[in-house]
């Protein structure tokens, strides 16, 4: 198997469900959405979405399985895994907010191997394989060189099913108004994440993601040069629902503030 061969027909194929995505904008009717858990929503349009992303990617890589956000593969690989997320940002989507992407990483055994995230309006296609670099259309990226939370810009993604931990969490954003140049919330952890690996944003956290959320993004930020860890600084961020991202020479500040608060 070649690695950036594949990564490439994985940008394609990422392109090409965007492009069905964008058509079905402004379609959707109510009756069409439904409610999977509080606060998350499903069309027609994520699962039409990943069952192609599903077909062409074992067509692609015929022994691999799948963690797919909407369960139309259970089938699971022995050595490879997709991770796959076809709408990320689904409730920016259905309220016609423009920020929303496919997200697609590949897993061999415990370590991710390729990502990719596509921002389907913005026609920016972010990809990164393993021992490579991470791309954004064709041009290589990096992430920030800012090494003061006074001159960052941070983003991070609202509670909105899972209040438990909020409390701690809205301290934690407190500080972070505060300490930074300022904090966004666009409403697509892999968007925020691409943001972080090509340096538009210089770090991000949010609690209870799944992997499917943060798997593309996560390679893309180690390839650039970047850090993603659990909020106790360790590894455990795939399914572990803590995702802190950074640049290196921001990590000391930044992993310290959301230990902090939210490390216990
Ligand atoms: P999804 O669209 O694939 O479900 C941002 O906080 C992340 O949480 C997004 O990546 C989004 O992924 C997920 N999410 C699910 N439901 C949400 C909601 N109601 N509000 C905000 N984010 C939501
Ligand atoms: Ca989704």
């Amino acid at each position: 198997m070649n690695l950036e061969t594949l990564c490439m027909d994985v940008v394609e194929l990422s392109r090409e469900v965007g492009i069905f995505i964008k058509m079905e904008e402004g379609k959707v009717r109510a009756s069409d959405i439904e409610e999977k858990s509080r606060n998350s929503l499903v069309s027609y349009v994520d699962k039409t979405a990943e069952e192609k992303l599903v077909k062409e990617l074992t067509l692609l890589l015929p022994e691999s399985g799948f963690i797919a956000e909407e369960g139309t593969s259970h089938k699971l690989g022995k050595r490879y895994n997709w991770i796959v997320d076809p709408l990320d940002g689904t409730t920016n989507f259905l309220h016609g907010i423009p920020t929303y992407s496919v997200s697609v990483a590949l897993r061999e055994g415990d370590k991710i191997i390729l990502g990719v995230v596509y921002e389907v309006n913005r026609d920016e296609c972010f990809y990164a394989c393993k021992n490579g670099k991470a791309f954004l259309n064709g041009n290589q990226i990096k992430v920030s060189s800012t090494h003061e939370l006074k001159h960052s810009l941070l983003a991070t993604g609202f509670p909105y099913y899972d209040f438990d931990r909020s409390d701690a969490y809205f301290e934690l954003l407190k500080e972070m108004v505060h300490k930074s140049r300022s904090v966004r919330r666009i409403g697509s952890a892999a968007v925020d994440m691409a943001y972080v690996a090509c340096g538009r944003f210089d770090g991000f956290v949010e609690y209870s993601l799944n992997a499917w959320d943060v798997a593309a993004g996560a390679i893309l930020i180690q390839e650039a040069g970047g850090i993603v860890t659990d909020f106790k600084g360790e590894n455990n961020w795939l399914y572990g629902k803590e995702m802190l991202a950074t640049n290196v020479l921001l990590f000391e500040e930044f992993s310290t503030l959301v230990k902090n608060k939210m490390g216990a």
